[in-house]
């Protein structure tokens, strides 16, 4: 049977310091996305205004927390018709939307994650300097967060042992003490570069196996000379066609059951060279999927 689609948006930018990522839906359904997927249904999402007020060291805690549940109710509606759940951020804050969703649809212990970003996105609102939930998406998706973060019926969405983050390189000291405690796998970009792709891959994909696997694609993995539509530019990234060997290494497992794409910002891509990029990548995943 043929698959279908759902892109779901997750319309939010204040989850990072950075506006414009709550243009991406738009952006990139303009662009076709749509098609590429096979003429998708699509659940677009309300653009809310970045809360006034919040508590300390949770910046816009109300409205990152509302896109989180209006996502999780969406990812689980796509899920419950049989339909891939494609989710399009907005800032990766809504990677707690997307896990409740799958942690309640497949239970917790059936989920795995291969988080490919610049970051390990796994502050606690404890450890987090900046109060930016798009840093602690990780964290409170493993249940180490308070309350508050917990979107939907779990606390804990994912154990840390299914967790495989890659490319990162911009992680806060106490973020690799967190890794460790929770047993979860860091790739860095230096590591990739120094054990070479394919090394790192064959560590990855074995543990895939018998999971439900969840790709959680950050823009900002690429390295800035191919990419700069994002709010954070970092040297020593991957490369797009490694970020495709990536995602179709893991793709090609058959084991994913949805896939995320975020912190594309079209404020910053005037010319929509980065948005051509991305189509082209996302285009590789959908032939991949069909
Ligand atoms: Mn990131």
């Amino acid at each position: 049977m043929e698959r279908r689609f759902a892109l779901v948006e997750a319309a939010v930018s204040c989850g990072s310091p950075t506006r414009g990522t709550e243009g991406a839906f738009d952006a990139l359904t303009a662009a076709g996305l749509p098609a590429v997927f096979g003429d998708a249904r699509l659940l677009p999402m309300e653009k809310l205004p970045p809360c006034a007020r919040w508590p300390e060291g949770l910046r816009h805690l109300d409205t990152v927390m509302e896109v989180c549940r209006r996502l999780r109710a969406g990812v689980l509606d796509a899920l419950g018709r049989g339909e891939y759940p494609v989710v399009v951020g907005g800032d990766h804050s809504c990677a707690m939307g997307t896990l409740a969703a799958l942690g309640e649809f497949y239970g917790a212990e059936n989920v795995a994650v291969v988080y490919v970003d610049a970051h390990t996105d796994i502050n606690t609102e404890e450890t987090s300097e900046s109060g930016c939930i798009h840093g602690m998406d990780l964290a409170a998706a493993c249940g180490l967060c308070c309350d508050a973060l917990t979107v939907g019926r779990n606390r804990v969405n994912l154990l840390g042992e299914n967790l495989h983050i890659i490319g990162a390189r911009s992680i806060d000291p106490p973020e690799y003490g967190i890794v460790e405690r929770l047993g979860a796998h860091l790739y860095t970009a230096q590591e990739v570069r120094r054990r070479g792709l394919e090394a790192v891959l064959a560590e990855i994909l074995p543990a895939l196996a018998g999971k439900r696997v969840h790709i959680s694609f950050d823009v900002d993995v690429l390295d800035p000379s191919e990419f700069t539509a994002t709010g954070y530019n970092i040297p020593g990234g991957l490369a797009a066609a490694e970020v495709e060997r990536i995602l179709s290494a893991v793709l090609d497992t058959g084991r994913t059951v949805s896939f995320e794409c975020v912190e594309y910002n079209p404020a910053l891509d005037p010319s929509e060279a980065d948005l051509n990029t991305l189509m082209g990548i996302l285009k590789m995943v959908s032939e991949k999927l069909k």
